[in-house]
């Protein structure tokens, strides 16, 4: 267990961490070697940007970016990256929708029976120790669920998909979200290449970071209601990273922060989505979900898109996630890919066969090599 941060430190650490940064950013400006730096420091030479160094120290230490500051370029012309099957075809003002909203849908893709047997599935394995990780854990289920697969190769997802970030999709994270009854909120959020897990590595290495390169996939295993903690958004929050301000009573998971926004409630809007049906949405887009105030269950599960330009965790052998105050080892992780091909070998990669092979023995990737 790692211990959670950001945390508002007494004041004299936060002075001496000031100055440290400050030697550090006056070390990136002469562009002097990195090699012997420590891990930690060489993460922050390596992706801490200028006005990530700006915020931090301008601050003393109680604020910060969320996340690797962009900004989100709408393509021109705006057309489909990718031909698809027609039946999922995005019409010109979909497509004008999500570059303006930063998210689309819900569309339907399972049946009752599915995510019945998908949910029962679900509950299950994530109270046993992961194949991946070797711990329980909501992270990452589909190489050891076939049932999980098939959602992922889904075409009603896949081509609406392929139409936003184009026709090579590769899968590199999915995760489960369960709110029982009773269960808290989840704190307004945005990530851009998930440096916001862990502060010092982005997850994720884009060609331009001012493209969209991710997509998040959510299935509802039940109906999301307001009164169960569907998902919230702000339309048109997806155009920036924000800034947080460390403590406070808010948590996103284990770390408490404020997303700093101008938030009007009455701007964001309710994600109902039935279950069964999904929706896709840039991780960029402020959201969250409010507490499940109901006497049932809110379960869904998502994963997460790129295409194969994007490298994953490169030289990591372990990520660290904060909030879950959690370590993954990586040794077994491989991207997933789900669709077209994957013209730049990257990352280590793993590709999904429809045909399911054999029945699942002892290692629980039958459909995967
Ligand atoms: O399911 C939720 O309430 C939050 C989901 C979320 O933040 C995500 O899928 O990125
Ligand atoms: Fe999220």
């Amino acid at each position: 267990m790692i211990q959670p941060t950001p945390v508002r430190r007494p004041l004299w650490i936060r002075t001496l961490l000031v100055a440290g940064l400050a030697f550090l950013a006056v070390w990136k400006a002469l562009q002097l070697p990195r090699r012997k730096w420590p891990q930690p420091m060489r993460g922050i030479l390596q992706n801490w940007t200028w006005g990530m160094f700006r915020v931090v120290m301008g601050s003393w230490i109680t604020r910060a970016y969320i996340d690797q500051p962009c900004t989100l370029r709408t393509p021109q012309p705006l057309i489909p990256k990718a031909s698809a099957d027609p039946r999922y075809a995005l019409s010109p003002s979909d497509l004008q929708f999500f570059y303006d909203n930063g998210y689309l849908g819900p569309y339907p893709a399972f049946s009752s029976g599915q995510i019945e047997q998908l949910a029962r599935s679900l509950m299950l394995r994530r109270t046993q120790p992961s194949y991946l990780y070797g711990f329980p854990t909501d992270r990452d289920l589909h190489f050891e669920d076939d049932l999980l697969l098939e959602f992922l190769a889904e075409p009603a997802i896949l081509e609406r998909a392929a139409q936003l970030l184009g026709p090579d999709l590769a899968c590199w994270r999915s995760q489960v979200f369960l709110k029982p009854p009773g269960g808290s909120a989840i704190q307004w959020h945005q990530a851009s290449t998930y440096m916001m897990e862990d502060y010092l590595e982005p997850a994720l290495h884009p060609p331009d970071r001012n493209e969209l390169f991710q997509l998040t996939i959510w299935i509802a295993l039940d109906d999301a209601t307001r009164e169960n903690g569907c998902m919230q958004a702000y339309p048109g929050s997806h155009k920036e990273i924000r800034t947080i301000r460390f403590g406070g009573n808010e948590g996103f998971y284990k770390v408490n922060f404020t997303l700093e926004f101008e938030s009007r409630p009455e701007d964001a809007v309710s994600l109902e989505v039935p279950a069964g049906h999904f929706i896709l949405f840039s991780e960029r887009v402020i959201h969250g979900s409010g507490p499940n105030t109901s006497t049932k269950r809110r379960m869904a599960v998502n994963f997460r898109l790129i295409p194969p330009n994007v490298r994953v965790y490169p030289d990591q052998r372990t990520h660290r996630a904060m909030h879950m105050g959690q370590v993954y080892s990586l040794d077994r992780w491989s991207l997933l890919l789900l669709r077209g091909e994957d013209r730049y070998e990257l990352n280590k990669t793993k590709r999904l066969h429809r045909q399911p092979v054999t029945e699942v023995q002892g290692e629980p990737t039958a459909l995967v090599s």
